[in-house]
């Protein structure tokens, strides 16, 4: 009795020891628990829609890489590097912040043409480029037009300026629009060079709809045109008649390049503008006209002369065009036009 007394006390303390042991290692257990629930609340919020966004970036890249790979077709616009090593700048190619550090101080200048009827075109411009160019930047607008008085100034942020300059208006619209290269020679050696460190060139017929920042400048800057940013290089419109001076020879280029937008250091814009200008004039001198005037004479330019960056066309896209599931981010877009009404 007494043994058996002494063996149940035995094991009556080892239940107890064991039930402290559990209750020891409960309280510790849930201590751990609470903390990390409490840490877990600490924790930053995570940016959703962030993140949506940096996976519509990364399916964007998915989507070109598969079309890039598929078939024998050329498609090298799709690419985020040219042949030479320049980059093509799509969403998620560049961080602006980083950018946007490097150029602290930086003078940009936009140089645009808004004679006769197409002054209409020029507010929604200046407007929407105060909403989506160069934002937190020094700029320029160089602004020609043979309505200086018409012009309607735009609400401007601090550090932006508006420049007015008269200009002739050309009867031809050819040749008005061919007459920009032929300014942009005399801006880029006496002025602009005081002033910018980098020129960005644009029709006025166009509207920012989405950020367009730093990450388009560099030395030389072409805009791939979007309605030919899956053509073959025999279906570019280049100008193929030897006869010309901005002739290209067929088996020759890289891209179809559009004349709404294009840029660079100064320096470099002074050399493409006098090159294009004496090409449209050496063709004026021999009667003909190349078959989309200025546009040609850059797309010759810059085969010959390649850019250092080449902007996707997302920097300048027009809505009625196919394959618009490929541009997810449309910066730069035409305005539709009466064509009718705005003839001159
Ligand atoms: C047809 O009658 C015209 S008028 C075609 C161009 C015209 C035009 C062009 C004009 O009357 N006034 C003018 O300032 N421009 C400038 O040239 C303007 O900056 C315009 O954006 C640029 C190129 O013309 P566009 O925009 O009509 O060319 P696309 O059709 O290639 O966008
Ligand atoms: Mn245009």
């Amino acid at each position: 009795m007494c043994k058996n007394w002494k063996n149940m006390l035995t094991s009556k303390s080892y239940i107890i020891g064991a039930l402290i042991i559990f209750i020891i290692f409960l309280i510790g257990f849930c201590m751990q628990y609470s903390k990390q629930a409490l840490l877990s609340k600490q924790e930053p919020t995570v940016d959703w829609s962030r993140k949506v966004a940096e996976k519509g970036i990364e399916l964007a890249h998915c989507e070109r890489k598969l079309l890039l790979n598929s078939g024998n077709k050329r498609r090298m616009a799709l690419n985020v590097l040219t042949p030479w090593l320049a980059p093509i700048i799509w969403d998620g190619t560049f961080n602006i912040s980083t950018l946007d550090t490097q150029h602290n101080g930086t003078r940009i200048g936009l140089f645009v043409f808004a004679v006769k009827k197409y002054i209409r075109f020029l507010l929604p411009l200046l407007e929407s480029a105060e909403r989506y160019f160069m934002v937190g930047h020094k700029v320029t607008y160089y602004v020609f037009t043979d309505k200086v008085n018409e012009v309607v100034k735009p609400k401007m942020a601090e550090g932006r300026i508006l420049q007015l300059h008269n200009v002739i208006a050309d009867q031809r619209w050819e040749d008005v629009s061919m007459r920009r290269m032929e300014i942009l020679t005399i801006f880029t050696k006496t002025q602009m060079p005081k002033e910018i460190d980098y020129l960005v060139c644009t029709d006025v017929d166009m509207v920012f709809n989405d950020h367009v920042g730093v990450e388009i400048l560099g030395d030389l800057v072409a805009t791939i045109h979007p309605g030919y940013f899956l053509a073959e290089l025999e279906e570019f419109p280049y100008e193929h008649r030897p006869i010309s001076a901005a002739y290209i020879p067929y088996g020759h280029g890289d891209f179809y390049y559009m004349a709404a937008l294009y840029g660079g250091k100064v320096e470099e814009i002074y050399k493409l503008s006098v090159s294009c200008h004496e090409g449209i004039e050496e063709d004026k001198k021999k009667n003909i006209e190349a078959a989309w005037q200025e546009e040609s004479h850059l797309n010759r330019y810059l085969v010959y002369n390649k850019p250092t960056k080449v902007l996707s066309p997302e920097y300048i896209w027009n809505h009625d065009l196919p394959n618009g599931d490929l541009i997810k981010k449309r910066r730069f877009l035409a305005v539709a036009k009466n064509h009718q009404e705005v003839r001159n």
